[in-house]
């Protein structure tokens, strides 16, 4: 027997090499077992791994080993989201190429992942920013360009004036640009769109189809998509009070119910009459400048103080011509949605209420909740958006808000003004579609070319990829490609005159949205993807990710499989089967007597009972254990992955980020928690040896009975594989881990046993340490070849068959039924499943409590009702 400690350090490397050199991890795309694809979100190589990266590949891996084992032909690629921003920055602080910052970093955070032990096919490997990859982007771009799925679209966007780029709505900061500073400003810009919203509608129904996504992120899409049903509403205006003899204003409302409760009409800052009233009045004028500072984000308009300015133009009720309401600019209504225009109902809508609150417009409550007395039912600070009946509306009083909806679009169809339909039925949704033009140089060039006579050129596929040059400065503010001396300068496809390329180049999103159909086939020189190939190895059956891309990215990559679709380079619709959103890692944080923040490397805790306390390695000063949080920089509450696999190895770092929590909760990393995983890496170690030691005295063939004992820890092995089998179908990792840790102890309760073991048990502690060597060789791997070994087996347990379960071990053999004496229950007898009633009988009689109550007497009769109950009749 070995007393050795298991040497995470030695051992690893070792087996790592071996998988590499056997190549076991590569699938074959001719392979004809079922596929299952699994893959985790593609890391960004900022230079180097982090702990969530570790939790985000352990999951993958565990659900990968698992399928392998299973028998199927399992893709689990691996690369990198390597456009973007960052490497930019590098440039202008660090004076390092993109590129070459880029390629560094996704070098050494190779390096990482490989010491991971993960069951990837790094035979796939490629990143976003190869030549390679985005030729082929391009030409999606190209053809989604000629199915009308991309083009050109004049923009509102938030423009910074010192670094001479469009910003994002996050990257806008109370007015001000994220980076420089500077007030941000409107400007309009003509930009490349992919249209999104012509799935809008597919896009929001096909989530009722993903039945293997959580609840929540579907939800999330769904808002996002936004579908609103409602009515357009044109109403008449007096044309006396209006800049231009204008006649009309069409609103959009999704609640036309409340139209006897309408105090106001607003238009946005951008709609046209606004800018009619605003050329005959500077006040207004100057009223539309300032809205237009807060930028285009949502939240800004959102939490922005609602403020109008009456344009003394008045609007006609459609449902009363004595009735008129004043019309307003306002900074609440944006120009992009719906038309720009809407009525007010301020006793049923919050903002519209804080506005007429602002401006002493007042308010009429139009629904009255059920139990309130409508009579005195009034709104003063809180609008009401509840159910209930109508009141104040004429015709419409005493009906639901669904009928009195219906019967308002009903009656405003058919009223008539300037011989139209007053009011139209609408569907509108939230969704824009994807701007994708950055002024940015380390992207993915737009293949086309702009030309003085033949406007805009595709690039014609045989000069594909357009390459990003590698000679660029970043010594001006603004787009290194569009300051590039020659780059731009080309002749045009079409009339060979002198032409400029576009230096705009796609946003990163699109990167992301199609390199998982990339990676079944990533070969291909001549086609994004190979239909034979990507039409059988995709959908993505388990996709996972944080949630900080359940939105965009994964409705981007699923506007992507369609138009796909739509120019031919793939059968799917959905490209991700299944979705799971991991948790954070989460660690507590600690405050030094100066008030900084100490590392967990620079703090020693203590335990005495429930009590934590921690010290300062360095002096010894005694720091405070502060709140558990996302680990971030600026508290230094992270750990670094590479010092716990070099300290602790990386199965004890893969047990740990599985074992506490689910997978989809935050996990609390701590020093403790990774202690007890290594300690029991140490404890499998010796428990696979000395089972090893007692199996080489088994008989090698199976024997036909087992003793109790036997039938006892085989049945424990079984049912521990049953268990773990379905939670890793489940990803309930934490209790898998939890079964294989019981599991584990039942093994060794059985293994401290005094005396020499019979061959039966002999051969079942043998069969026990195989299966509980192959139920954790998903979670440490390789600490399970280096015990597979120990156990005399051959070949590699990462490519060894997942056991069979034998039902028979699962079923519970004995079967307890209460007993009645003359109707009142005395006792519970336990018997063989399949006692027969005489025997059943027997033991009944033989029990104390029924032996007591009959006192010497025989029972009248004894009535079995079979698996249920027993009665005996004194
Ligand atoms: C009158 C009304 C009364 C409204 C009421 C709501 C509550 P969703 O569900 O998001 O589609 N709206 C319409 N266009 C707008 C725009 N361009 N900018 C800002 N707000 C706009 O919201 C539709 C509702 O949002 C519409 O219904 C309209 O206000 C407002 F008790 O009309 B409602
Ligand atoms: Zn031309």
């Amino acid at each position: 027997m070995t007393n050795e400690r298991y040497n995470a350090g030695e051992t690893e490397p070792r087996w790592q090499r071996v998988w590499d050199e056997q190549a076991i991890f590569k699938t074959r795309n001719d392979d004809s077992r079922p596929k299952y694809y699994v893959l985790e979100m593609f890391p960004y190589p900022s230079g180097r791994i982090h702990i969530g990266h570790v939790r985000n590949y352990t999951l993958g891996d565990v659900i990968a080993r698992y399928r392998r084992a299973q028998g199927y032909n399992v893709l689990h690629p691996m690369g990198w989201d390597a456009f973007g921003l960052p490497a930019e920055n590098a440039a202008i602080e660090r004076k390092i190429a993109p590129k070459a910052w880029t390629y560094d970093n996704i070098a050494a955070m190779k390096k990482q992942l490989q010491t991971m032990g993960l069951s990837l096919d790094w035979s796939r490997e490629f990143a976003t920013c190869d030549p390679s990859y985005y030729k082929h982007q391009q030409k999606l771009f190209l053809d989604f360009l000629k199915a009308g799925l991309a083009e050109r679209e004049k923009r509102k966007v938030n423009w910074d004036p010192v670094d001479m780029t469009v910003l994002a709505n996050e990257q806008v900061i109370d007015g001000r640009g994220w980076r420089s500073g500077a007030p941000v400003e409107l400007r309009e810009l003509t930009q490349w769109v992919f249209k999104i919203t012509t799935y809008a509608q597919e896009l929001l129904d096909a989530l009722d189809t993903l039945d293997r996504w959580p609840d929540k992120v579907r939800t999330m899409q769904r808002n996002w998509i936004g579908r609103s049903e409602g009515l357009l509403v044109r109403f008449a205006l007096e044309t006396a009070t209006t800049p231009g003899n204008e006649a009309e204003v069409e609103v959009f409302t999704t609640r036309p119910d409340t139209l006897f409760g309408a105090k106001f009409i607003a238009v946005s800052p951008d709609h046209p009459l606004a800018g009619a009233a605003a050329e005959k009045n500077p006040a207004l004028a100057s009223f539309i400048d300032d809205c237009r500072r807060t930028g285009t984000a949502q939240a800004a308009i959102d939490t922005a103080e609602k403020q109008g300015f009456d344009t003394g133009i008045k609007a006609v009720h459609p449902l009363d011509p004595s009735w008129t309401l004043p019309v307003y600019v306002a900074n609440f209504v944006l120009m992009d949605y719906g038309t720009g225009a809407i009525f007010g109902c301020p006793a049923h809508d919050q903002r519209d209420l804080d506005f007429v609150n602002k401006y002493g417009l007042g308010n009429i409550p139009v629904v009255c909740p059920e139990g309130q007395d409508p009579t005195t039912f009034v709104i003063t600070a809180t609008a009401y958006d509840g159910d209930g009946r109508m009141i104040n509306s004429r015709f419409l009083d005493g009906k639901t808000i669904a009928e009195a909806r219906e019967e308002i679009a009903k009656r405003l169809e058919t009223a008539k003004l300037d011989n139209r339909p007053v009011g139209q039925r609408q569907v509108n949704f939230r969704l824009r579609d994807w701007g994708i033009s950055r002024q940015r140089y380390w992207g993915c060039p737009i293949p086309v070319i702009h030309c003085p006579t033949c406007d805009v050129v595709p690039v014609p596929e045989k000069d594909l990829p357009v390459v990003l040059p590698d000679d660029v400065s970043f010594d001006k503010p603004g787009n290194a490609l569009d300051h590039h001396p020659t780059w731009k300068h080309v002749t045009c496809p079409k009339c060979g005159g002198k032409a400029l390329r576009e230096t705009d180049t796609m946003d990163t999103f699109v990167d992301s949205s199609w390199y998982f159909a990339r990676f079944t086939d990533p070969w291909n020189e001549n086609a994004p993807t190979t239909r034979t190939v990507v039409d059988r190895l995709m959908p993505v059956d388990q996709y996972i990710g944080g949630v900080e891309h359940a939105i965009l990215h994964l409705l981007y990559a699923r506007f992507f499989t369609r138009a796909m679709k739509a120019t031919g380079h793939i059968v799917f619709d959905e490209p991700f089967a299944g979705q799971y959103t991991q948790g954070m890692v989460v660690h507590e944080t600690y405050k030094k007597p100066d008030g900084g923040w100490a590392s967990p490397d620079e703090v020693k805790i203590e335990i005495s009972g429930n009590d934590r306390h921690g010290t300062l390695l360095s002096t010894g000063e005694v720091v405070t254990i502060g709140s558990i949080e996302k680990m971030s920089k600026s508290k230094r509450n992270t750990v670094d992955p590479d010092d716990i696999i070099a300290t602790y190895g990386a199965d004890t770092a893969r047990w740990f980020m599985l074992s506490d929590s689910p997978p989809d909760r935050d996990v609390i990393w701590s020093e403790e928690g990774v202690k007890g995983a290594s300690r029991f890496v140490q404890r499998l170690w010796r428990l696979a040896n000395e089972s090893a030691e007692i199996a080489k005295s088994a008989p090698s063939t199976r024997p036909v009975t087992f003793g109790p004992d036997a039938l006892a820890l085989r049945k424990a092995a079984h049912g521990a594989l049953d268990k773990v089998s379905g939670g890793i179908d489940k990803m309930h990792f934490n209790v898998c881990l939890a079964n294989i840790r019981e599991f584990a102890s039942t093994l060794a309760d059985t293994l401290a046993r005094p005396g020499t073991p019979s061959p039966d048990l002999a051969w079942a502690i043998g069969e026990a340490a195989i299966i509980l060597i192959q139920l954790f060789s998903p979670m440490m791997p390789h600490l399970a070849e280096e015990c597979w070994v120990a156990l005399g087996q051959s070949g590699l347990v990462s490519e060894a068959a997942w056991p069979k379960i034998e039902p028979e071990l699962l079923v519970e053999d004995t079967i307890t039924l209460p007993v009645q004496v003359n109707g009142k229950k005395r006792a519970d007898v336990t018997v063989a499943r399949n006692a027969t009633n005489g025997e059943i009988e027997a033991a009944v009689l033989a029990l104390d409590e029924v032996k007591r109550v009959l006192d010497g007497a025989a029972p009248r009769k004894i009535i079995v009702v079979p698996q249920r109950i027993v009665n005996v009749v004194a």
